[in-house]
Parts: C-alpha cells; sequence; structure tokens
C-alpha cells in the first residue's frame, strides 16, 4: 500500500488549544499546556503514525495582536514562518469564542498554499451546535477550506476525522521519521518547557511572560537523569516571586516538573532549579537567538 506523509501546521489565535491537540494527538504531554494566553513559544513537531501514513502536526505560537516586546514578534513570525514548509495547514478556532485574533489568523490563511483544513475545538463546551453551521460559513466564506472538523481535544473527540482529513490531504511519500519517536525535539528542551509550564501555572500576571528556562545540565547517572534547570527573570522582584516564602513556590514548581519529565522519560529523575536576574532578555535580538527563540 502507498502510504502518505507530510507536515501539517496548527495555526490559531492563543488558548483555543493547539498543544492539547498536539498532546492527543501523539499521546503524550509533549507541548506544554496551560489557562494562559501564549504558552508556546517555540515550534513543536509531534509525530503521528497511522496504517494510512506519518502525519508530522507542528504546533505553533498562537498568533497574537501583543507587540510590546521583541519576544512577542519573534511568536508571531515564528507561527507565521511555519507556514512556508508544511504540506497541510489546520486552522483551529474555539468553537466558543471568535475574536479579532482569529481574523489575524484568517488573513493568513487565505494567502496560505496547499490544503487547508478548518477545525472547531472545545465543542464540549458548548451547549448549543446551532451556532457552529453559522461560524462555520462565516469562516468559509474569506477562505476555501477542504475540509471543516469538530473537535473537542481534551475528551478526544473528532480526532480520527481529523487525521481522516489530514491523510486525505498529504502527499503520497516514506515515513520522515522513525515509527517509535514521537517528537524530534531534545530531551534538553522538554525539560526546560515542563520546568516552563509549572511555572506558568504557579505565577500569576505578567511574571511568567517575563521569564525563560535553560537547562544547564543533563547527566544520566546508572541510576536516574540529573537535570539542572536555570530560570532567568526580568527583576529582583520577580526572583523573589519565583522562589516564593521559604522557597515554596520553586520547591512546588521542582516537583510538579520533575514528574511530568520523570513521565515523558520513563526514567528516574532528579531536578534541581536556579533563578537568576537577566533584565531585558525580551527585548534583546541577541539573548532571544541565545536562547532558542528563533523559527
Ligand atoms: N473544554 C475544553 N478545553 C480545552 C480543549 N482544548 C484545550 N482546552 C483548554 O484550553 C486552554 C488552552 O489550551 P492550550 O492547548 O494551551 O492552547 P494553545 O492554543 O496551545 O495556546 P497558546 O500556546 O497560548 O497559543 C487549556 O486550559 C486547555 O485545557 C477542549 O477541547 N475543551
Ligand atoms: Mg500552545
Amino acid at each position: 500500500m502507498t502510504t502518505r506523509c507530510g507536515y501539517v501546521a496548527l495555526l490559531g489565535r492563543p488558548n483555543v488549544g493547539k498543544s492539547t491537540l498536539l498532546n492527543a494527538l501523539v499521546g503524550e504531554h509533549l507541548a506544554i499546556v496551560t489557562h494562559k494566553a501564549q504558552t508556546t513559544r517555540h515550534r513543536i513537531n509531534g509525530i503521528v503514525n497511522r496504517e494510512q501514513g506519518q502525519a508530522v502536526f507542528v504546533d505553533t505560537p498562537g498568533f497574537h495582536r501583543r507587540r510590546d516586546h521583541a519576544l512577542n514578534r519573534r511568536l508571531n513570525r515564528i507561527a507565521s514562518d511555519t507556514r512556508l514548509g508544511v504540506d497541510v495547514t489546520v486552522m483551529l478556532v474555539d468553537a466558543t469564542r471568535m475574536t479579532d485574533e482569529d481574523r489575524l489568523v484568517l488573513d493568513l490563511m487565505a494567502a496560505q498554499d496547499g490544503p487547508k483544513i478548518l477545525a472547531f475545538n472545545k465543542i464540549d463546551q458548548l451547549d448549543d451546535r446551532a451556532v457552529l453551521l453559522e461560524r462555520t460559513a462565516e469562516l468559509a466564506a474569506t477562505v476555501d477550506f477542504d475540509a471543516v472538523v469538530y473537535l473537542s481535544a481534551t475528551r478526544g473527540e473528532g480526532l480520527e476525522d481529523l487525521l481522516d482529513e489530514v491523510f486525505r490531504c498529504l502527499p503520497e511519500g516514506d515515513p520522515i521519521f522513525d515509527a517509535d519517536l514521537f517528537t524530534d525535539r531534545s530531551e534538553r528542551f522538554l525539560a526546560a518547557e515542563m520546568i516552563r509550564e509549572q511555572l506558568m501555572l504557579q505565577l500569576h500576571q505578567e511574571i511568567p511572560y517575563g521569564l525563560t528556562v535553560e537547562i544547564e545540565q543533563f547527566e544520566r547517572t546508572r541510576t536516574r537523569v540529573e537535570i539542572s534547570g536555570l530560570i532567568l527573570v526580568a527583576s529582583e522582584r520577580h526572583k523573589g516571586m519565583v522562589i516564593g516564602r521559604g522557597g515554596q513556590v520553586l520547591k512546588r514548581v521542582g516537583s510538579r516538573a520533575r514528574r511530568r519529565i520523570a513521565e515523558l522519560l520513563g526514567e528516574k529523575v532528579h531536578l534541581e532549579l536556579h533563578v537568576k536576574v537577566r533584565a531585558g532578555w525580551m527585548d534583546d535580538d541577541g539573548a532571544l537567538d541565545e536562547l532558542g527563540y528563533s523559527s
């Protein structure tokens, strides 16, 4: 049987559930998920193998209007550049709420080549599904979508419909990646992301947006993986908030992130965390490159 294979971009405004969908398709907690907008900051590939072939889904940062830091502009560029090298593009929207940021994404889709799929997510939260028809017609008036699907990424509903449409659209070809891989991102990268996920969940307001995580050490001993993570924050005040009274916040972040990393690696993990102030990194192009924020 001939197989199909290729890259599938997941595009959408922040918080519509792109990363949740990637994880549901792959079956691993690969991309970090929070209830906050702009959680994802990198392009992340998630590999799905079926008898039809291999689909490499590409999670992207949510496309947004914020322009206050160089980091925000980078995130949009990472999302926008992802469109260039893919075979199929999925526009994900929140079925319960459309915003003007969805319009920005729709404009990108209108300029996009190749097959396009419109996916409504969070249908589990919708009382009246009649609005979906209206919303589908409205979006399809601007972009000629090849298919429309309705999903609940958290409940795993509609995923097979999406995969069927994706495989119908993908070109014929042999798998790009080995069948036992679920991402091509490194273990170091994933570890840093799991730490950032817990920081985003534990901290409030602007603080989680002003921090980033670097892995200083990642070593396998005979019995476990030893990881040392450095959390870079924007100011001394933020450093205090990240550590928390008596080190409580940092301790909680560390133990939850350690559990996530251990699950992902399937190994015992020892995690150590440090916090350092690096003011201005969000507006410093050199620092953004060095910290891995590039498309
Ligand atoms: N009820 C419901 N909630 C969902 C569904 N999919 C995602 N969510 C929730 O929506 C929130 C945002 O999910 P993410 O996957 O982080 O969204 P995202 O599009 O990746 O967001 P950014 O990375 O910020 O662009 C989280 O609280 C998820 O649990 C769904 O199908 N139903
Ligand atoms: Mg995301």
